[in-house]
């Protein structure tokens, strides 16, 4: 896999100067869920497409911002599922942005996931690698320096909840409100990677993003946001579900489908299983 993970990091490098000095305005074209593409969505990914396909390792591959599986090497091992750039909305107003990727073996599902990266573009740019444990690496003078290992604490102390509220079951957000009122501070900045990765760092908390009236499914996408995650956060010693079960035992009966889901360490995990296990 170490080709993979060399392949990611230089497509990373790549992405951070199209970051830095491409256009952050919109396409005239539509991805699968409909969402209109960014610029930076497309350049993205032809970028990380065309990194992968010098990589003999890769049997195929599927993007976020793509409608079909695109075959590579008919004897690889892997299979990579890939967000090349989430959040990429907030690149306009200088927020953190990341690129996200699921690998998987057999066949793209929760079950056969056995690695993910994720890129975080912020101040600095950071490259997480989980395999049996969670790695971190910074880009320091183009080159990525190990770090950290990263584990997280038992409980934290950040909430981060997703989606419309207007749109949440009273359960749910009694169950926000709650946690709240417990002291957990906000910190909610629209991309799930700096998200995600500020919980991991600061030693644990809770993300969510539910199933609403608007989307009973939520918005996150399986293959290539939400299964890389849980990958992730499952190996830093936390819980990833749907609400009720590990999410990575979620079937996915087509490439593009979403689920709800809460990322945490154990207690807060713990928490909303209880809450939604008597309400849901
Ligand atoms: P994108 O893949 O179109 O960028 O959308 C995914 C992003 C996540 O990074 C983030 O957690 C979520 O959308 C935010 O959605 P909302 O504004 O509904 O809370
Ligand atoms: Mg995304």
């Amino acid at each position: 896999m170490t080709e993979i993970f060399d392949a990611i990091k230089k497509s990373a490098i790549e992405i951070k100067n199209l970051i830095e000095t491409g256009d952050t305005g919109k396409s005239t074209h539509e991805n699968s869920t409909g969402d209109t593409q960014l610029k930076l969505d497309i350049a993205s990914d032809e970028i990380i497409e065309n990194i992968f396909k010098e990589v003999s390792s890769i049997k195929a591959i599927v993007s976020e911002e793509q409608e079909e599986i695109i075959s590579l090497n008919k004897d690889g091992k892997y299979l990579i599922a890939y967000d090349p750039l989430d959040g990429s909305s907030l690149a306009d107003v200088n927020l953190s942005v990341g690129s996200i990727f699921g690998i998987y073996e057999n066949e793209f599902s929760g079950k056969n996931i056995v690695a993910s990266v994720y890129v975080v573009y912020g101040p600095r740019v950071e490259l997480v690698i989980a395999t049996t444990d969670v790695k971190m690496y910074r880009l320091i003078n183009n080159k990525f320096k190990f770090m950290q290992e990263i584990k997280l604490n038992e409980k934290g102390k950040l909430n981060a909840p997703g989606s419309t509220q207007n749109c949440w079951a009273p359960y749910h957000k009694k169950m926000i409100d709650d946690i709240f009122q417990d002291g957990y501070r906000l910190r909610y900045s629209g991309g799930m990677v700096p998200d995600l990765h500020q919980i991991l760092l600061k030693g644990g908390g809770l993300f969510s993003y539910p199933g609403t009236t608007d989307r009973p499914k939520g918005k996150l996408r399986q293959l290539f946001e939400v299964f890389p995650f849980a990958f992730v956060y499952e190996k830093a010693n936390g819980q990833a579900i749907d609400g009720f079960d590990r999410v990575l035992d979620v079937e996915t009966t087509h490439i593009h489908d979403t689920s709800p889901c809460f990322f945490g360490s154990n207690e807060e995990i713990n928490r909303v299983k209880k809450v939604y296990k008597e309400n849901a």
